[in-house]
């Protein structure tokens, strides 16, 4: 037997940046994001005599797949070995995260194929021992991983609003930094002085983006994402522990321009994750003027329009 699961990846639009539990990859915060339509990742398991793993047809170190697959044997009971072949289509050498789309699929391949049928609820927070982002690729559109208490209440779920013309223009940007892992990089940020004050806003914004999501409201969508996102990213930048930047002078040219066409009166609003990439939060019709700016000002950058991506499915 094998089984073929495929999710998409997520870009968050209110963050998850600190862990209050970090066995139990319980968030400080809830976060709020958008599946994307153009990066997925379709995963393969079967039976084997030993966990392994390949990405796009090459072997890989298979230790934090094992990891994930012992904490799926306690959590379900005794399966065996699994081979897993993973078909990643995420740039991950651009910096883009794929490990939200990567645990997605390969939690809901492997509990169909040890032969249990879960919910969307379930599978989420079983993904979310794996990687914390995963939780939230398992639904269409918009998910809400809610914080919760422990291992129980800690999921996504699917956020259901209104159809908004909405793109994300994504701004792939060279990656010559060191990089820091997202794990290492919120341990650091947890330790800035202004930490408690960003847990308090994004408690504050995650009920404003449902708002302005509910309403159509696009200019508030990027308003409050962009806010949230360069909080974020002070915190790296005030850490008491080893203080550090994913932002490269490319980021800041982009952020830049970003403002530059809002005083253009365009709809445009930054969010960056764990890397130097930016993701430009924008309308459909004003997607095409966005990339001509960006490409005008940075012609290596590699352009990607992205929409709002199906939930999880099974190949
Ligand atoms: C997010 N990121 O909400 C945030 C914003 C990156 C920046 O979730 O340690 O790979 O595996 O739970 O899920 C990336 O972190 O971290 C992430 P772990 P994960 O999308």
């Amino acid at each position: 037997m094998t089984t073929t699961a495929t999710a998409h990846t997520n870009i968050a639009f209110i963050k998850y940046w600190g862990k209050k539990d970090p066995v139990l990859n319980l968030p400080t915060t809830s976060s709020l994001s958008l599946t994307l339509d153009k990066f997925y990742t379709q995963t393969t398991v079967s039976p084997s005599v030993r966990d392994q793993l390949t990405i796009n047809g090459i072997d890989q170190p298979v230790d934090r797949v094992r990891q994930f697959l012992d904490i799926l044997r306690q959590e379900l009971g005794y399966f065996p070995p699994m081979q897993v072949e993973s078909n990643n289509q995420v740039p991950t050498s651009a910096g883009l995260a794929s490990s939200a789309s990567a645990f997605a699929a390969l939690t809901a391949a492997v509990v169909k194929e040890a032969g249990h049928d879960l919910s969307l609820t379930e599978l989420s927070r079983l993904a979310r021992r794996g990687s914390g982002s995963a939780t939230r690729s398992f639904f269409p559109d918009f998910a809400v991983w809610q914080a919760g208490d422990d291992n129980a209440t800690s999921y996504a779920y699917h956020l259901d609003v209104p159809r908004l013309p909405l793109a994300l223009v994504v701004v792939e940007l060279a990656d010559t930094t060191k990089k820091v892992s997202s794990s290492d990089g919120m341990q650091r940020a947890m330790t800035s002085p202004y930490y408690a004050n960003w847990v308090q806003d994004s408690k504050k914004e995650l009920p404003e983006m449902e708002a302005a999501l509910a309403k159509g409201d696009l200019d508030q969508v990027g308003a409050l994402a962009e806010k949230n996102a360069l909080g974020m990213h002070e915190l790296n930048l005030t850490a008491k522990d080893q203080r550090f930047t994913y932002f490269t002078p490319q980021t800041l040219q982009v952020i830049h321009l970003v403002q530059g066409m809002r005083k253009q009166g365009m709809l445009a609003y930054a969010t960056i994750d764990a890397g130097p990439n930016v993701k430009i939060i924008t309308s459909d019709d004003q997607a095409p003027a966005v990339m001509e700016q960006v490409q005008g000002t940075l012609p290596k950058a590699r352009l990607t329009v992205a929409h709002g991506g199906p939930g999880l499915h099974y190949d």
